[in-house]
């Protein structure tokens, strides 16, 4: 994982240079950040499948590959993040997890700006680079900040947003949207912020970060607080302290 990940880094790099060159010019960037998360893709896929011949595919822009081991499918997000990307704005990642019967197994995010590689296997513990993680220790909501997603045009869940919110908002420290998933869960697993939720998120942005959190101490469930966060697509990650917090706060109605 780690391997396909820095390879397919060293292609987005040089991408995400064209795309800050690209922001002053009238021909504008979408066509050229789509061809770039193909490419990732494809490079990521392609050595996964030499390190694992067999293993299925569920990705971002290929949707569903069924594998001869039909226990084992990687979930990949070439750029999580692509709407920072495509503004060159330096804050997004490749996103890779493992599932075997079902549940993540190991997990990989790497931040090719910042030379940041998340990674974590079950039972194993979470690492930034060779570096042990672990969750934040405060327990008081006052004294903690959380980040979430803004749905944005052509998104459920406007209303949603907007009822729950207020509520992060008036009893912590503060709410931030940073616009990539998969980083915010590794934010919570790093202890930068102490939790991280949102509504209509697709399995490949949230697959690695969930393992991340977990063996960094932290919790994750989907807002109904149950396992079901790969299809729901609503997902609340905290440190230990918090967790039960923020769902309350948060909580599906
Ligand atoms: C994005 C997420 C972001 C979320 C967006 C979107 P993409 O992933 O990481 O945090 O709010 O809804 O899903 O589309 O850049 O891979």
């Amino acid at each position: 994982m780690m391997n396909a990940a820095r390879k397919a880094a060293r292609g987005l790099i040089r991408d995400f240079g064209e795309v800050e060159n690209l922001q002053v010019s009238l021909k504008g960037t979408s066509d050229f950040v789509s061809s770039a998360d193909l490419k990732t893709e494809r490079l990521l896929r392609q050595e996964l499948e030499k390190a694992r011949p067999g293993f299925g595919f569920l990705m971002e822009e290929g949707g569903e590959v069924i594998g001869s081991d039909t226990s084992h499918r990687w979930i990949i997000d070439p750029i999580d993040g692509t709407t920072n990307f495509l503004h060159g704005i330096p804050h997004f990642a490749i996103s890779i997890g493992l599932e075997r019967d079902g549940e993540i197994i190991a997990g990989l995010v790497y931040d090719p700006v910042h030379d940041e590689l998340y990674h974590a296997e079950k039972g194993g513990g979470t690492f930034l680079n060779d570096r042990r993680l672990r969750v934040s220790a405060r327990r008081k909501i006052e004294e903690s900040i959380f980040a979430t997603g803004i749905p944005f045009k052509g998104r459920d869940g406007h209303e949603d947003f907007l009822e729950t919110v207020p509520k992060v908002m008036n009893a912590s420290a503060g709410v931030r949207r940073f616009g990539s998933a998969s980083l915010d869960m590794a934010y919570v697993a790093a202890g930068r912020y102490e939790g991280y939720w949102e509504t209509g998120i697709k399995a490949w942005d949230i697959a690695a970060g969930i393992i991340l959190v977990r063996e960094a101490g932290g919790y994750v469930t989907d807002r109904a607080g149950g396992q079901d966060m790969l299809t729901k697509g609503s997902v609340v990650a905290a440190n230990d302290q918090l967790h039960k917090t923020l769902l309350s706060l948060v909580k599906e109605k």
